[in-house]
């Protein structure tokens, strides 16, 4: 029996960048009647609560950017948050998306009924949905670190997503812990003006130099006249990541052979101080953690008022930081760099699909999703950067695209009346998951190193393969693979 045709009505939880991907998504493809849930009142997800000293992209700006709306002004290579920030902000006004958002609402729960997803916001409102899309981003929970005596500490204390920019920087004792991507870019823009800074690192990082580069007007405008030329550099810059990273994190050959070397030689001709590269040099193998790109780093390490400590914090006290060998330094400012629950995925968002199971039930184990975008037993319901997305050192950007439009397609399937309701069988989900884990173990993930990139069961949440071979993956639904109704 073929149903009427009947476009569903979309619900999209998240204004970042991949909720605003699945909505431009709907809205070129003809949809009209979406909406987007986003608890704060901007769009950008992570590049809007990021707002720290030095906050730059790691993929090319050419590439972190919707093929649909290229952005010839892009003012440098690697663009800056604040820039990337304000490229959503147009993005979701030049395709007409704010008209679709609902900005300050938190979606509390999402509850199956058989039929449709019924939400409920933090403050009680009520809205039902046909088809249900996460856009939640993996960057969003700040990770505070347990140190003992946090609270304690009597001058300003923030984590670096939610940066305190009432509080002077210039000429102050900076104590900044971490040394992800956050606490690199961090250092590099502070020291100078912090006196002194000191950098808590518990695990030295491997840095791939990467100069942050200006675009000259001429390059901008040539762009901007010849339209095609922004397509192929997209598509330059696509090619040569894929490439370069996309094969050296799951496989040993060349490409791995490269960036090693290259890491390893940067940090060897950089830092002449031996002790100093001593500290600096890491445990781990380049892209075990997620690889750093910077030039700013070292040489701000290497000055006499950036002190890099790594004996291990025991206490933060009123006065400033106290290691195990207990010394305290004092600071006035301290910045907690220590990351974010990659793991939180809707947390703390109750979903709850087919037979009243929730979310957290299913994912006891740990996330499992079939293919990275569909969940067994939650109908009509598909994530964007879900589980095993490919997002080591890759565009999320073009992955998030993939899946919108892998979405797309069981919408048509839906708005065509040939189904109603769409789950991934529990067998297919298990199957691709087996595979998954079968092909871990060459990856550059598993060679000894914590990360924000493993689950709780120290299996890597990562892609073991090409962004190509996903790309493939998601250009068509497989229908035998879902239970359709
Ligand atoms: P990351 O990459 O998770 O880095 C967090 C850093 O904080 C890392 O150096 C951690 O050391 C350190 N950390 C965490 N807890 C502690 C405690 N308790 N004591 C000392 N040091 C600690 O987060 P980022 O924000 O830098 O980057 C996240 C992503 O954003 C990045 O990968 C890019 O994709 C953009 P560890 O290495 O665990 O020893």
């Amino acid at each position: 029996m073929t149903l009427p045709a009947n476009r569903p009505r979309v619900g999209i939880i998240g204004a970042g960048m991949s909720g605003l991907c699945m909505a431009a998504t709907l809205r070129r493809a003809g949809y009209r009647d979406f909406v987007v849930y986003e608890k704060a009142s901007e769009v950008g997800g992570t590049w809007r609560d990021n707002t720290y000293p030095g906050l730059s992209c790691d993929v090319p700006s050419r590439f972190y950017s919707y093929s649909f709306a290229p952005n010839a002004d892009w003012t440098r290579n690697f663009a800056s948050g604040e820039e990337i920030e304000r490229y959503f902000v147009r993005v979701t006004d030049e395709l007409g998306l704010r008209e679709h958002i609902r900005f300050d609402t938190e979606l509390a729960s999402a509850r199956w009924d058989g039929a449709r997803y019924r939400l409920r916001s933090t403050d009680g409102r009520t809205d039902s949905v046909d088809v249900l899309v996460s856009a939640t981003g993996i960057l969003r929970e700040p990770k505070l670190p347990d140190i003992p005596g946090l609270d304690s500490f009597d001058g300003a204390a923030f984590h670096s997503a939610r940066w305190d920019h009432s509080v002077a920087l210039k000429g102050k004792r900076v104590a900044v812990v971490g040394t992800g991507s956050t606490g690199v870019q961090i250092t590099g823009a502070l020291a100078g003006v912090a006196k002194p800074l000191y950098l808590f690192q518990r695990t030295a990082q491997w840095i791939l130099p990467m100069p942050r580069l200006p675009y000259s007007p001429v390059s901008r405008a040539a762009l901007k006249l010849v339209p095609g030329l922004n397509k192929l550099s997209y598509l330059g810059y696509q090619r040569i990541m894929e490439l370069i990273f996309g094969h050296a994190v799951i496989e040993p050959g060349w490409q791995r052979d490269a960036v090693s070397a290259l890491c390893r030689s940067y940090l060897r001709t950089t830092v002449r101080d031996e002790e100093l590269r001593a500290k600096l040099t890491p445990p781990d193998e380049p892209m075990c953690k997620r690889l750093i790109m910077s030039t700013a780093f070292y040489p701000a390490v290497r000055r006499r008022d950036v002190q890099v400590v790594t004996d291990k914090i025991v206490a933060v006290e009123p006065k400033g930081v106290r290691t195990a060998d207990g010394r305290v330094r004092e600071a006035d400012v301290l910045v907690l760099a220590t990351g974010f629950d990659a793991h939180a995925f809707l947390r703390p968002m109750e979903l709850v699909g087919e037979h009243g199971v929730t979310l957290e039930q299913a994912w006891r184990d740990g996330p499992r999703a079939y293919r990275t975008v569909a969940v067994p037993g939650f109908p009509n319901f598909f994530t964007l950067i879900g589980p095993h997305s490919p997002i080591g050192n890759h565009s999320l950007i073009a992955i998030a695209e993939t899946q919108a439009n892998y979405v797309l397609r069981w919408l048509d399937e839906l708005s065509a009346g040939r189904v109603r309701r769409v789950a991934p069988t529990t067998e297919a989900t298990e199957r691709f998951n087996s595979d998954l884990r079968d092909s871990m173990s060459g990856t550059i993930w598993t060679s000894g190193c914590d990360s924000w990139y493993l689950g709780p069961d120290g299996v890597p949440e990562l892609w073991p393969w090409t962004p190509a071979r996903h790309r493939r993956m998601l250009a068509e639904p497989v229908p035998t693979d879902f239970e359709l109704a």
